[in-house]
């Protein structure tokens, strides 16, 4: 497993060693260091609930004694799927405390998903929320060990009559209670701590492994960029797994300055108005549909949202007029955050102008990023024109989990991570987004490849052929239509429904579904013979358009 994980060269640990910013320590060590300081200032507010960082570090230590004593060790690994909840954070350093290197999959996460992080993983041990329709019963579990043999223990969180419980294990003091003094080994920082999620482009998706190493500096770094200390109340309303709200800085950085993290079901104003007044929450992060939603509430009226200081929004494109509302809508300071779970991740600084706060995605949080603007050719651009970013640094990976393929085209020769976006800088050097060359449809922030949606229609009998595109919102920036090209003598006319149906069934993620299908005669095709997904695009886009004007 840890063999198959592309690892830096030699002469750039060394660098990043010497220049301090591999400190071989583990994540686990960002809560050992307030268990010194301030063990019993508040690390996490969920549902009212306030748990200290002595208990958060005890309830940790807790389950990974159990965990140790189930025959889990270093090197095993683990799908995690839990919600927004205290218990995300205790189960993280629990497995950071063992060297159990999990995959932190979304809670929208389906069988398809799941299933592919199983076969890519092989891991001992699920944990995942009971409410969540796939662990109603065994029958799922069952199913994955067909691509998982290795998985042997399942907790989930919440009631369950099935298989054990998290909570159980969290709380059942008195017969856990000789695990608390349990010594746990030091591990090498330059090791895995845990496999990120891409985005995507291609049919499935890809593991990221994230190193001891490099996954704390980019905390420590995004912690001094941003500036955060003690006072720092942050609301983590987007899924606590992303790595927008988990290190940038997110909850490991509030840990990291000793703040406390409080934390929201969801985005929507209606979860979130209520506990920024209670908690005096001051910074949360945002995507850019939510922002809309936060703006255009009439419940703001009704709560004193007036402690929040900043507003980051990353994810997607925050258009120049959204950027201005929040600002003076809120009366908040925004920070743009142009991440990727990758590595690299880009801010605007808290004193940059207005101009550059509203209009630029930030520039590199590392003097150690290095950035290239190139073309298809791999030839920088010239000096404010647009081009492919890519990027290579002491934090951003060097290969995706099994993909020796794949990572040939991710990666140029000289080791520069192509990240698909296509971007241009200003003139005082901050990066704008302008566009994208990967196969992905951003729907406010979740990422779809369209490989991954056509694969399923493909697998429809009466689909011939497929392509999958994103297509305006305003709402979203993007949503998902698919053109659809029928089989000729299909037994059964294609409709939508029908597609719909078929696609519900197959296990896929919600998110990922198509919200438009368009059925043609033949799909077109560029010169060189591959779908012109360009015209597609430009076709819906127009067609939409179109409409709307009447
Ligand atoms: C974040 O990470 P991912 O891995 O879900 O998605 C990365 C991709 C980027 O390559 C870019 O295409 C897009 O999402 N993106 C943005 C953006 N932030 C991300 N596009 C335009 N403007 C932005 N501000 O999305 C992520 C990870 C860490 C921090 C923030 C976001």
């Amino acid at each position: 497993m840890l063999n198959s994980c592309v690892e830096w060269p030699a002469e750039d640990v060394e660098r990043y060693r010497e220049l301090g910013y591999w400190i071989d320590e583990e994540l686990c060590q960002i809560l050992e260091r307030q268990m010194q300081s301030n063990p019993s200032a508040i690390a996490v507010i969920d549902n009212g609930n306030e748990k200290t960082y002595r208990c958060l570090d005890k309830e940790a230590t807790r389950l990974a004694g159990y965990l140790a004593k189930q025959g889990l060790s270093a090197g095993d690994t683990a799908i995690v799927q839990l919600p927004n909840c205290y218990e995300f954070y205790v189960v993280f350093f629990a497995l950071q405390k063992l060297a159990v290197l999990p995959v932190n999959a979304l809670m929208n996460h389906n069988q398809l998903e799941l299933t592919h992080y199983a076969q890519a993983l092989n891991p001992k041990l699920i944990i995942a929320d009971a409410k969540h329709p796939l662990f109603a019963d065994g029958t799922f579990t069952e199913q994955l060990k067909m691509n998982a043999p290795q998985l042997a223990h399942v907790l989930l969180r919440g009631q369950t009559n099935w298989t054990r419980s998290l909570t159980e294990k969290l709380y059942a003091s008195a017969s856990f209670e000789h695990f608390d003094s349990l010594p746990f080994r030091k591990h090498q920082a330059d090791n895995v701590a845990f496999f990120q999620l891409s985005g995507g482009s291609t049919g499935t998706p890809k593991l990221i492994p994230r190193t001891h190493n490099d996954y704390y500096y980019s905390v420590r770094q995004s912690v001094e960029v941003c500036q955060w200390d003690e006072q720092t109340r942050y609301l983590c309303a987007l899924p606590a797994a992303h790595n927008f709200p988990l290190s940038s800085p997110g909850a490991l950085g509030v840990f990291y300055a000793g703040g406390t993290v409080i934390c929201a079901p969801d985005p929507s104003p209606s979860s979130c108005f209520a506990l920024i007044q209670k908690h005096r929450v001051n910074w949360t992060a945002l995507v850019p549909p939510a922002v809309t939603l936060w703006l255009d509430s009439q419940e703001r009226e009704r709560y004193n949202l007036s402690t929040l200081a900043v507003i980051q929004v990353g994810g997607a494109k925050l258009s120049a007029t959204l950027a201005a509302r929040l600002e003076n809508e809120l009366q908040v300071t925004l920070q743009q955050v142009f991440g990727m779970a990758e590595g690299l991740v880009n801010y605007t600084r808290l004193d940059d102008d207005q101009w550059t706060r509203h209009n630029t995605q930030g520039r590199p949080m590392s003097e150690a990023d290095q950035i290239r603007i190139v073309d298809e050719n791999n030839q920088p651009v010239p000096d404010g024109e647009a081009g492919l970013l890519t990027t290579k640094g002491p934090y951003t990976f060097r290969g995706y989990l099994n993909a020796e393929l794949h990572n040939l085209a991710a990666f140029t020769a000289e080791g520069f991570y192509c990240s698909g976006d296509v971007v241009k800088l200003s003139p005082c050097g901050n990066i704008i987004v302008e566009g994208r060359d990967k196969d992905q449809i951003n729907k406010g922030g979740e990422k779809v490849a369209a490989e991954e949606v056509e694969n399923q229609l493909l697998a429809h009998p009466s689909v011939h052929d497929c392509a999958v595109v994103a297509m305006p919102d305003s709402l979203l920036g993007e949503r998902i239509c698919a053109f659809v090209v029928a089989r000729e003598h299909a037994e059964q006319p294609l409709t939508k429904v029908a597609l719909n149906r078929f696609i519900r069934g197959r296990g896929l993620a919600d998110y990922k579904y198509p919200d438009r299908f368009e059925f043609i005669a033949t799909l077109p095709k560029t010169k060189v013979g591959k779908v012109d997904k360009r015209a597609l695009r430009e076709h819906i886009a127009n067609l939409l358009a179109s409409v709307q004007n009447v």
